[in-house]
């Protein structure tokens, strides 16, 4: 899938559409899903041109993936979701349920997320 450089994501990266920002740094950027499934429900997108996770996985050099992945850290901490616990999850394409064609973790917290998937 070619990146749309017109998604909403690319949008809010270049500041054209606000968003409530919590951390920005060389290589991500996260902030509160206008839509939360939970007290806390964050979004932490990167800094470069990938639709999903993989296209992430296949592009990203060895320095890219590691201060991407510092950033979630980074901002798991900032919500002290270590000692309750967390989610992050990221959709893939059609059966992923995404909808937004730039990759992006979700983290989810503040209370017990129950089962991982509703049973079909
Ligand atoms: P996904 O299905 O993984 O692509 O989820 C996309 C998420 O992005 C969804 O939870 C709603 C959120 N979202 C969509 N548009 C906006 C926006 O303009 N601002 C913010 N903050 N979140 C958005």
């Amino acid at each position: 899938m070619e990146y749309d450089k017109n998604n909403i994501f690319a949008r809010i990266l270049r500041k054209e559409i606000p968003a409530d920002i919590i951390y920005e740094d060389e290589y991500a950027l996260a902030f509160h899903d206008v839509n939360p499934q939970a007290p806390i429900h964050v979004l932490v997108i990167p800094k470069k041109e990938y639709v999903s996770f993989f296209d992430f996985a296949e592009k990203a050099s060895p320095e890219f993936v590691y201060g991407f992945t510092k950033a979630i850290h980074h901002v798991i901490k900032s919500f002290d979701l270590r000692k309750d616990g967390f989610r992050i999850l990221s959709n893939h394409s059609v059966h992923g349920g995404q909808e937004v064609p730039h990759f992006h973790f979700h983290i989810f917290g503040g209370r017990p997320l129950g089962r991982m998937l509703t049973p079909p």
